[in-house]
């Protein structure tokens, strides 16, 4: 290949290797931007002592204030100013810092600096988001989840900016503003807020059969996880990876956390929105600065540049995911979040991804979204953080030293030394100059891809099926959540105003994934569903396969009481041995015991001991809780039970198919509630140990799944 003829490599090899990452880099170069205020006197922006910072300058007290008043004008200004755009979607969002570890096989796949090693830790900084609602909408809506990972390598910064399930919308980024528009809230009263249950999101989805493999998802019980450490994270596209002799393998990137998979109950999903708008991100935030870290391997699909057409789908839709069975993930590394950031806006908010920030050894595949989104992402950080210097943010700085001639325009931070910002130059000798590529070390390369094409605006054919991903999906979930996808499906059209466009999400989308859903979501709106699949052959597809296991939420559950969280309620009367032997047990398999009570004054328990609540009923109700214990004692649960919140507490519970345990006495606050006594996931005995290992087991499995049929009878 010709050179370009001003090119003048660095000739002693590339500089600036000298720099390595380890776990801690990003936040030693943080720490030149932290700004501690203790034991400073307050100041002006100018630096200048403040006086009274409680009175604006007057022409008299009862006078007029004075436009001479800098520092008030300096306050007010500055405080006028603090809102940036919102994200136009994903606007809001919770993030940590962590590192990421490769395995010892990572870099056979890729040459990128980050994997060269077992072992190798590189600082990352993970931000979870919603995508549908603003920055204060809720956290348990039903609603995709962002995934999105900034790796601040030794080569630079890697962002994998992913969502929580495999596949997407759309396949083509020009449909995105389309889809984007229809499901945020309408415009003309901005209602509503967090949710896809209205009339434009269902009538662009009920017209885009595209879009039917991932509503699906949306519809399953993955839209709501418990916490951000049960969820799972997809690069969704196929992106590239190239090793050191330049071979090029296509990969799918997922993230599985080690917690194992669980999530939300519907209705205890809508109620947390008014309980803890914040569920999640407190969660996250609580169990870090608790040293319970989350914890993800990351994995990768590898299909070898050969085999590119040997799926019966197009690995470069979006809308396709590969089945497990059909490829296997093998783990390349693991992460773990570890620290809470110092200050939202400057590192949550202000936190810069995209798709097209990648470093020697990754690269993109010609996905018509994914190509899309290397154009979007940029673009939007323009507006959102006001020009081009938004890579000089302190979150946003990549940890190895970056010199090139790109020059001014607001907010520049950086003293550009020299008189030379462009190339080729010999006034500052020729630098900074280029690295050719290389097997490490490399500048970066884009792969050699041969493209002999008509430019066309048109879609493959190979991108035509829209329903067989769909289908496998339905068949690959249990049978607890198929009927929540269809109580899912009932509920969201409930909320659409037109009649027409429920029925045709009915009638011709519903059926082509599989004819019982849609007969069963019609029944619910007395609107008959063809029994048959209506949509054209090449639309409905083949899938290979008929079920995946991965696809089911069941297939990673916990099968440990590790970070769960369990309620003992507790009143006057309480046995104070068994509240100790209770949070002993909990203790020792990594679960929370917190002490919930009528009020926070402390209770008196039966041997005149003093306890301290953690928490009172209606403060941390049963839907922040993985499962709840009654204590026993003397008049303990008759006081809880004589209380609406306490036998509320227990009702609750049992809808969300919580394992609940009672102790002695504790049997009372069941029977009041009108809580089945005699049934799986209920555990009733004198001590602790009678029970405890039972009511583990169920929490283990996150959920008492046979109870779901009968949970809905209860009126909580
Ligand atoms: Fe996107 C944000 C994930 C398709 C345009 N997207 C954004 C974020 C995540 C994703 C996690 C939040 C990042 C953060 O925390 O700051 N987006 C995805 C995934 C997609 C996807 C997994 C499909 C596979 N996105 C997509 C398309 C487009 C965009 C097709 C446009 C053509 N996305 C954006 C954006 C955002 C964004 C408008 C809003 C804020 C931002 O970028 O920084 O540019």
């Amino acid at each position: 290949m010709a050179k370009t003829p001003y090119t003048e490599p660095n000739d002693d090899g590339p500089h600036d290797t000298e720099f390595k990452t380890d776990a801690g880099s990003k936040d030693q170069s943080l720490e030149s931007h932290r700004s501690d205020a203790r034991g400073h006197d307050l100041r002006t922006n100018q630096g200048v002592r403040i006086a009274d910072n409680h009175n604006s300058l007057k022409a008299g007290e009862r006078g007029p204030t004075l436009m001479e008043d800098f520092i008030l004008r300096e306050k007010l200004n500055h405080f006028d100013h603090e809102r940036i755009p919102e994200r136009i979607v994903h606007a809001r969002g919770a993030a940590a810092h962590g590192y990421f570890e490769a395995y010892d096989n990572a870099a056979q796949y890729s040459k990128a600096a980050l994997f060269s090693e077992g072992g190798k830790q590189t600082p990352v900084f993970v931000r979870f988001s919603t995508v549908q609602g603003g920055r204060g909408s809720n956290d348990t809506v039903r609603d995709v989840r962002g995934f999105a990972t900034k790796f601040y390598t030794e080569e630079g910064n890697w962002d994998l900016v992913g969502n929580d399930m495999p596949v997407f919308f759309m396949q083509d980024a020009a449909k995105f503003p389309d889809f984007v528009h229809a499901v945020k809230p309408e415009p003309h009263n901005e209602i509503p807020q967090g949710q896809s249950a209205h009339d434009t999101f269902w009538d662009f989805v009920s017209l885009f059969p595209e879009s039917a493999h991932m509503v699906l998802w949306t519809m399953s019980d993955r839209a709501f996880p418990r916490h951000y450490r049960n969820m799972e994270g997809f690069g969704v596209h196929s992106f590239r990876l190239i090793d050191r002799q330049g071979t090029s393998r296509f990969v799918k990137f997922h993230w599985k956390p080690l917690a194992g998979t669980c999530s939300l109950i519907w209705d205890e999903a809508q109620k947390l929105w008014g309980r803890d708008p914040d569920f999640n991100r407190r969660a996250m935030w609580d169990d870090i600065e608790n040293g319970d870290f989350l914890e993800y391997e990351l994995g990768i699909q590898v299909v070898e540049e050969a085999d590119e057409h040997k799926f019966d789908f197009d690995i470069l839709d979006a809308t396709k995911l590969i089945p497990e069975e059909q490829v296997p993930v093998t783990p390349i590394g693991k992460m773990v979040l570890n620290r809470n950031p110092d200050n939202y806006f400057a590192e949550t908010e202000q936190v810069a991804f995209s798709p097209g920030h990648v470093v020697p050894g990754i690269d993109f595949s010609n996905d018509p979204l994914l190509q899309g989104r290397l154009f979007s992402y940029l673009d939007t950080q323009m507006l959102r953080l006001s020009g081009p210097n938004f890579h000089e943010i302190p979150i946003n700085r990549p940890v190895c030293p970056f010199h090139n001639n790109q020059r001014d325009a607001p907010h520049r931070q950086t003293i550009n030394k020299g008189q030379a910002s462009y190339e080729p130059n010999s006034i500052d000798d020729g630098w900074p100059r280029q690295t050719p590529a290389a097997e490490e070390n490399g500048g970066y390369e884009t792969h050699h891809e041969r493209i002999d094409a008509h430019k066309v605006r048109a879609r493959s054919d190979s991108f035509g099926d829209h329903y067989s991903q769909a289908r496998l999906f339905w068949n690959s979930q249990t049978e607890v959540e198929k009927e929540h996808i269809i109580a899912a499906y009932t509920f969201e059209l409930s909320k659409v105003a037109r009649p027409y466009i429920r029925e045709r999400q009915i009638k011709e989308i519903l059926p082509n994934i599989d004819p019982e859903l849609a007969r069963r979501v019609g029944e619910n709106h007395g609107i008959e569903a063809p029994n048959a699949p209506t949509a054209p052959e090449g639309e409905l597809g083949k899938s290979s396969q008929e079920s995946s296991e991965a696809l089911s939420l069941m297939a990673r559950l916990p099968g440990n009481i590790k970070h769960r969280k369990v309620a003992i309620l507790a009143a006057d009367g309480v046995d104070a041995k068994q509240l100790d032997a209770l949070a002993a047990k909990l203790e020792e398999g990594g679960a929370q015991a917190v002490i919930v009570t009528p009020s926070m004054a402390p209770v008196t328990a039966s041997n005149g001991q003093s306890v301290l609540p953690d928490a009172m009923l209606n403060g941390l109700p049963s839907v922040t809780m993985d499962a709840v214990i009654v204590a026993g004692g003397d008049g303990s649960a008759t006081r809880l039970a004589d209380s609406g919140q306490g036998r509320y507490y227990v009702q609750e519970a049992y809808k969300h198919l919580k394992a609940i345990a009672a102790l002695g006495e504790g049997k009372r606050l069941l029977e009041a509630a009108g809580v089945p006594t005699e049934e799986e996931g209920i555990y009733l005995g004198e001590m602790v140990e009678e029970v405890f290992d039972a009511f583990a087991k169920a929490l283990g499995q996150h959920r008492v799944w046979s109870r779901d049929s009968r949970a809905n009878d209860m009126p909580a």
